[in-house]
C-alpha cells in the first residue's frame, strides 16, 4: 500500500490480460490506470500479455505474479472462447488453487452481425468456471471499466478471507507493503 497526498491509503493490484490471440486485450488494456473503486483508491498494474505467446516460462511467470485475471475473448471468434477454458486450467495449476480472482469478458460486443458466440453461451462458461461474465467493447468503450472494476472487487474479497484484517497490534508487525495473501 502506498500513501496518497491526501492522506488515505492506496491499494494496488497486478491484474494480468489473457486471451488468444486478436481478441482485444490491448484495446482493453491501459497500462497504468489510477482509479477510486467503491470509494477506495485503488492503482492498477495491468499487464497486457501477447495471445500467441508459448506456454513458456513467461507465461507461467506473470501467472504466478498475477493478483487477478481477465480472461478474454472475442464474441466474433469462437476459437478464443474455446480457449479461455485452457488459459483456466493453466492459472488454477500455477496458483495450485482450486478457485483465484477472475473476471470473463466477451470483447467486441458491437459487432453483433458477426457473433460466433451468444451471451447464453457466455454465461453459461462463467457459471462452470464460477466466474462473472461480462460483454464488452473496447470499440465503443462499453463496460471497460466496469470489467476492470469488477475485478479488483473479486479480488478484495478474495483477500478478505484469506486474509481477514487483523487487529492493530499484530497488524503493525505485517510487511509494510500489506497484506498480501497470494501464494507465489
Ligand atoms: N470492433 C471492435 N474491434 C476491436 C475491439 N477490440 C479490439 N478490436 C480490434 O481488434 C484487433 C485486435 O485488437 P488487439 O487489442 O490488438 O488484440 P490483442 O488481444 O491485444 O491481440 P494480441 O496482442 O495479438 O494477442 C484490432 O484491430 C482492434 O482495433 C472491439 O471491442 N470492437
Ligand atoms: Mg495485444
Amino acid at each position: 500500500m502506498a500513501g496518497w497526498k491526501d492522506g488515505s491509503v492506496q491499494e494496488k493490484y497486478r491484474l494480468v490480460v489473457v486471451g488468444g490471440g486478436g481478441v482485444g486485450k490491448s484495446a482493453l488494456t491501459i497500462q497504468f490506470i489510477q482509479c477510486v473503486i467503491d470509494e477506495r483508491p485503488a492503482r492498477l498494474d495491468i499487464l497486457d500479455t501477447a495471445g500467441q505467446e508459448e506456454f513458456g516460462a513467461m507465461r507461467e511467470q506473470y501467472m504466478r505474479t498475477g493478483e487477478g485475471f481477465l480472461l478474454v475473448f472475442s464474441v466474433t471468434d469462437r476459437g478464443s472462447f474455446e480457449e479461455i477454458y485452457k488459459f483456466q486450467r493453466q492459472i488454477l495449476r500455477v496458483k495450485d488453487r482450486d478457485e483465484f480472482p477472475m473476471i470473463l469478458v466477451g470483447n467486441k460486443a458491437d459487432l453483433e452481425q458477426q457473433r460466433q458466440v451468444t451471451q447464453e453461451e457466455g454465461q453459461q462458461l462463467a457459471r462452470q468456471l464460477k466466474v462473472t461474465y461480462m460483454e464488452a467493447s473496447a470499440k465503443i468503450r462499453m463496460n471497460v471499466d466496469q470489467a476492470f472494476h469488477e475485478l479488483v472487487r473479486v479480488i478484495r474479497k478474495f483477500q478478505e478471507q484469506e486474509c481477514p484484517p487483523s487487529p492493530e497490534p499484530t497488524r503493525k508487525e505485517k510487511d509494510k507493503s500489506g497484506c498480501h495473501c497470494v501464494i507465489v
